[in-house]
């Protein structure tokens, strides 16, 4: 069970930035050209370096270069950058620049499966994001134990998670995403976002999970 999407961030041993599939103006209204700039260039290529530092401490410990004693901060480095990197990998590939999408029939069926109807996932998500204190996001994702589908707050990028969960669409409501286009408006951040989610991409991601393919 893989996402197929992640697989260009991470390449010969290294965790590498994956070029952005558009221009810098293509997720206009959602994000202005500086943010997309900012957001990728320094933001998300600042976990890229963060996580491939933490992986250089990690084999200095193993050669005896680098004490044990410093692993509790080498691993909490790791999973904030790996976290991030993953993290923003799946943000850049579920936004869409073009015209509004609907979901497809399969993600429109699982959504309904369940929360009931899509004005109910629509209201639990874009809640969640709005309410989401501090850096984090909003993320609707899988429990791999139930085959649930889950709303679901990551504080910081690696903040609360239970091993087997996995993000399917994720909402990025740090204020690096939305401050300069958006000021202190999340709201308005968050349903813009919500009219300019690649559903294709997510309903791929969904299908991962497909019952068939345990
Ligand atoms: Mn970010």
């Amino acid at each position: 069970m893989y996402i197929p999407h992640l697989r260009k961030a991470y390449a010969d041993g290294r965790y590498v930035l994956p070029p952005l599939s558009c221009g810098e103006s293509a997720l206009e209204p959602l994000i202005c050209a500086e943010t997309l700039y900012l957001h990728h260039e320094k933001h998300h290529a600042a976990y890229v370096a963060g996580a491939n530092a933490a992986l250089d401490a990690l084999a200095m410990v193993n050669e005896g270069t680098l004490s044990p004693a410093q692993l509790p901060l080498i691993t909490q480095n790791l999973m904030f950058n790996l976290g991030g990197h993953i993290l923003h990998t799946l943000y850049w590939e579920n936004l869409t620049g073009g015209e509004p999408q609907e979901p497809g029939e399969f993600a429109m069926s699982a959504l309904v499966e369940n929360f009931g109807n899509y004005a109910a996932f629509h209201k639990v998500f874009t809640s969640l994001c709005i309410s989401v204190q501090g850096s984090g996001w909003g993320v609707l994702g899988v429990d791999a134990l139930s085959r649930r589908l889950l709303v679901t707050a990551i504080y910081k990028h690696q903040d609360v998670l239970v091993p087997g969960f996995y993000p399917l669409l994720v909402c990025d409501v740090w204020e690096h995403a939305y401050y300069l286009t958006w000021s202190n408006d999340r709201k308005g951040y968050v349903n813009a976002f919500m009219h300019q989610i690649n559903w294709e991409v997510v309903e791929e991601r969904i299908k991962c999970f497909n019952r068939s393919e345990i």
